[in-house]
């Protein structure tokens, strides 16, 4: 804790630092992400930042943050919008607190399947919610969505129907609309960092959590305990890397201009990369005995038509224009 928190300090401390002395002043990107080095999404933009450093004769430096160690996504996203992390990406759910619009996105089942998500965020509709992100008053501009596949339930006793999940408290992201999702789905959601999960289901805080693969092999929950893994691919959440506002209005034009080009070039790679990750790590966790439930997840979306029309009422149009996409 006390060493994160001097990072965080030193991130804060050195945001934006310009080293004088050279033909030419350089400014530091410092750029974060929960997953650890070697993840898709930390692969993906710390070859964007290689490309700016060349792009750039050395005027930019970039830093890669990776594996939590700037704190878990809220602490991160609050140090974007100051200004003390430069390149952030994260997952869309907990951006939803701070740019409500993104919350279409953010719904369960919304999508139906990873590629229908892929066809919307390639799209014009994807392309009015970066807008949205960057014309917000939360102080961040979005250069680029990055792939989180779709998320699915993991327990430690299995689960197949939502009577099963009936007293289970399951772990969700920091967004008030997941928690209802869970509670939805016959659970008692539990909104906590990504960093506390492990040790949440080792001592019995939650049973159970959901994510992606990549995400359920890299940060270990199945060897705290949660080894039934449920499809119930209720939340195909979008990622995306946003840039502070601060450093974004310090570029010039056309320095704005690059970071966009290379932020798209990075989604791109990114997603090479997501689908080989998915593969790999999905043969990783059943190699170490995480049992994958196959189930119909229609109770599940059933179940959770009252969060849908909740939440979905203000985006009815959005939601129309997004089941239209082929
Ligand atoms: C992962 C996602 C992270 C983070 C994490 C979580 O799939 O890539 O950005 O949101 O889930 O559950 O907190």
């Amino acid at each position: 804790m006390t060493f994160r928190r001097t990072l965080i300090q030193l991130a804060v401390a050195t945001a934006g630092t310009c080293v004088f002395g050279l033909a030419s002043a350089q400014t530091v990107l410092k750029a974060a992400d929960v997953h650890p080095a070697g993840y898709p999404t930390v692969v993906a933009v710390e070859a964007m930042g290689k490309k700016l450093e060349a792009a750039s004769q050395g005027r930019y430096k970039f830093q890669m943050f990776p594996g939590s160690v700037l704190g878990d996504e809220k602490a991160m996203i609050e140090q974007t919008q100051v200004g003390a992390i430069q390149l952030l990406r994260t997952s869309l759910g907990p951006v939803g607190p701070v740019v409500p619009e993104v919350n279409v996105f953010n719904m369960p089942f919304v999508f139906r399947d990873v590629a229908h998500m892929r066809a919307v965020i390639d799209g014009p509709i994807g392309q009015e919610l970066l807008d949205k992100i960057s014309a917000s008053p939360a102080k961040i501009v979005a250069l680029a969505w990055m792939d989180g596949g779709s998320r699915s339930l993991y327990t430690k006793k299995p689960v197949r129907t939502p009577a099963d999940l009936k007293g289970q408290k399951i772990r969700m992201m920091g967004n008030p609309l997941f928690v209802d999702t869970m509670n939805a789905m016959g659970g008692n959601g539990i909104a906590m960092g990504y960093g506390e999960v492990f040790t949440a289901i080792q001592t019995g805080v939650v049973d159970g959590a959901e994510n992606n693969p990549p995400s359920l092999y890299t940060a270990n929950h199945f060897k705290a305990g949660a080894k039934y893994y449920t499809q119930t691919n209720h939340l195909i959440i979008p990622e995306i890397l946003v840039m502070s506002r601060v450093a974004w209005d310090k570029l010039t034009p056309a320095d704005q201009t690059l970071m966009k080009k290379l932020g798209r070039e990075a989604q791109l790679e990114q997603r090479k990369l997501w689908d080989a990750a998915v593969a790999d790590y999905s043969a990783k966790l059943k190699a170490e005995g995480v049992e994958f439930i196959a189930i119909d997840n229609k109770p599940f979306f059933d179940a959770t038509a009252p969060v849908r029309a909740k939440y979905g009422a203000q985006f009815a149009d959005l939601m129309k224009r997004i089941g239209d996409v082929k």
